[in-house]
């Protein structure tokens, strides 16, 4: 598609290539990023444009005396599990957060719209998990903070736009990409094979396949799944018209495998809206700690309720917990 630049977009780019000082060419940059047509002729250069005011600003940032630090984020976790949106630029990741959460990021039709990380809480039964919504992977550019941040999270929501025809490159970019910050993007219900390098974190995902409304998309899929479907499990979803989203939600649940138990006092009925959630294999002392910090040395014994035990039965600090059990503490 051509880009039908303005005769006002080619007099700033004039500016830029005058411009001396990094600050000049940062204002010029931003310039022609405003008056840009904005259609899909001009994706690229819209992508291209705001990787080099990043990378600008970075260089301000290392200069010494430079105004401002090298921007650094930690998404504190919050709710059952923390899932960070990884993808290619425009894939729909903060449009994405916007259908399963509160959360209202900003969403643009082109490249490069997120530029730092926007976390929202989508509930699922009466659990709220955290999503994070990330800016884009690119070969030519990565935030440098965004690898460590996806490292932390719990899991990956891969989000692509299915119905790109490069779809296929988008997806091997992103995965190489992410090796060479040392973190695996591997399917979380099938077996990784073992790293032989030693230095790569390996983070359960999913391949979230999405625009699946476009007519394009059914085609690509096949592709992609021809090639990456050993690898990775596959949500097809829309985000215009919802299809898909709920399933894709089950499949997070499944994925970062978590229980929830609820605790009650003695001679009150528990609480049922507000469980305590742990990753399986968590034990009574595990709860106790989550309660309170001094919890668990408190604890004398609890009384347990759920599916396959004895009703009320007495259990000590190391009773493994599953779903939906119901605790009675005993202090
Ligand atoms: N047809 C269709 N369009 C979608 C869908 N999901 C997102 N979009 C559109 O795709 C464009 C990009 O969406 P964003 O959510 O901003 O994409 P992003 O992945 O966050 O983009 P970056 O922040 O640049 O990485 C927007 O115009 C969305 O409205 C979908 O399921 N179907
Ligand atoms: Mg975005």
């Amino acid at each position: 598609m051509p880009a039908n630049l303005t005769p006002q977009y080619r007099e700033a780019e004039d500016r830029y290539r005058e411009a001396k000082t990094t600050e000049e060419k940062i204002a010029c940059l931003e310039d022609m990023l405003a008056i840009i047509p904005k259609h899909k002729g001009t994706d690229h250069l819209q992508g291209d444009i705001k990787a080099r005011i990043a990378k600008l600003k970075r260089l301000e940032e290392i200069k010494p005396g430079g105004s401002a630090r090298s921007a650094q984020y930690n998404v504190e976790h919050e709710g059952g599990g923390q899932v960070a949106l990884i993808g290619p630029p425009n894939s729909g990741k903060s449009k994405l957060l916007s259908m399963i959460s509160k959360a209202q990021p900003e969403i643009g039709d082109y490249p490069f719209t997120t530029h730092k990380p926007f976390p929202g809480m989508m509930p699922y039964e009466d659990i709220k998990f955290q999503i994070v919504d990330m800016p884009p992977i690119t070969e030519e550019f990565v935030e440098p903070w965004m690898p460590a941040v996806a490292r932390n999270a719990d899991a990956v929501l891969f989000v692509v736009d299915m119905s790109d025809d490069s779809v296929l490159d988008q997806v091997d970019e992103v995965i190489r990409t992410m090796e060479k910050f040392r973190t695996r993007l591997w399917g979380w219900d099938r077996l990784a094979p073992p790293d032989e390098t030693g230095l790569l974190v390996t983070k359960k995902t999913i391949l979230v396949a999405n625009k699946m409304d476009l007519p394009d998309s059914a085609g690509n899929l096949d592709v992609v799944n021809e090639f990456n479907g050993e690898r990775f499990p596959v949500a097809q979803v829309s985000c215009v018209t919802g299809v898909g989203l709920e399933d894709m939600k089950a499949q997070v649940f499944r994925m970062l495998d978590v229980v929830r138990v609820y605790t009650k006092v003695p001679g009150k009925p528990a609480d049922m809206n507000a469980p305590y959630v742990l990753t399986r294999g968590s034990t009574l002392h595990d709860l106790a700690d989550m309660i309170h910090k001094d919890f668990a040395q408190k604890l004398k014994f609890a009384r347990i309720w759920g599916h396959g035990k004895r009703e009320g039965v007495m259990v000590g600090k190391e009773q493994v917990l599953d779903d939906k059990d119901i605790i009675e503490l005993h202090a």
